[in-house]
């Protein structure tokens, strides 16, 4: 690690006031070009230590940047982990308050809920498959706090991903009843297709993407208990939306699901 315990600390507040604030800042390497990816999660660690403290529950992890169309987007290369929060879960059907937020954007994801714990290191699409639950339809949406979504991905792995709200519903399926490769999904909005897609463009199968996120967290010695919610990243790039967008995401054969942005 480069950064002190007190800098990591200090950097963890700024981030997390932008967010409680729906205030922009630079990207924190612009002042810390040294940081390293250890310090990066340090960060995403008090944050949500301070969340923990403050009586937020964490309801889920998610994967981010793990579709090719994302990564070409945001001009990198490797995918990243976070959280989301219980105050971020958005009812389907329901309301998304653009007022607490800078500049949301929305992603299709197909999501994951575990039957039993992963572990990794050795965690790979077959032993995610067998202890998933069920997967459903989600969309999350997304607000970097770093101005106009300028960032490189320690930055972003610090600012929890850029994680803010998030919806799941639709029906839900066990996995082995679907094949996530060619699951079609179609994001609308206002009634208007903006983008599609299949799941194979998450790292080729979306489990993919949780096998990666276990891996990633059994390096620091962390499962993932049975239960867990897993949003396994943006299948397409993200979509703008402003206050009076509708967004409905169709998945195949797992109805759709949407929210109100307000
Ligand atoms: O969930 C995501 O893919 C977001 C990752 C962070 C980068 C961004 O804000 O687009
Ligand atoms: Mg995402």
């Amino acid at each position: 690690m480069k950064l002190d315990q007190a800098t990591i600390l200090k950097l963890a507040e700024h981030l997390e006031e932008c967010e409680l604030n729906a205030r922009d800042t630079l990207k924190i390497t612009d002042d810390h070009p040294d940081m390293d990816w250890d310090d990066a999660y340090a960060i995403q660690d008090e944050i949500r230590r301070r969340k923990l403290a403050r009586g937020n529950k964490i309801v889920g992890l998610k994967c981010g940047l793990t579709s090719y169309a994302k990564m070409k987007q945001m001009g990198v290369e490797t995918p990243c982990f976070g959280f989301v929060t219980d105050y971020g879960s958005v009812p389907d059907g329901g309301e998304v308050k653009v007022s607490e937020l800078i500049h949301p954007k929305v992603e299709p994801e197909i999501c994951f809920v575990l039957k039993h714990a992963l572990k990794g290191p050795g965690c790979h699409i077959g032993a995610v498959l067998a202890a998933t639950d069920f997967v459903m339809p989600g969309i999350e949406v997304i607000d970097s706090r770093y101005r106009d979504f300028k960032f490189d991905l320690k930055s972003v792995i610090a600012d929890n991903t850029s994680a803010a709200r998030f919806v799941v519903g639709g029906q839900t399926l066990p996995a082995e009843g679907v094949d996530l490769r060619t699951l079609g999904v179609v994001l609308e909005k206002n009634g208007e297709i903006v983008t599609l897609a299949s799941g194979a463009a998450v790292l080729g199968h979306p489990a993919a993407a949780v096998a990666a996120l276990v891996n990633h967290l059994g390096a620091r010695g962390e499962e993932v208990p049975a239960g867990t919610l897993i949003l396994s990243g943006g299948i397409t790039e993200a979509v703008a939306v402003k206050p009076g967008d509708h967004i409905n995401l169709r998945v195949q054969g797992m109805g759709s699901v949407g929210c109100h942005f307000v």
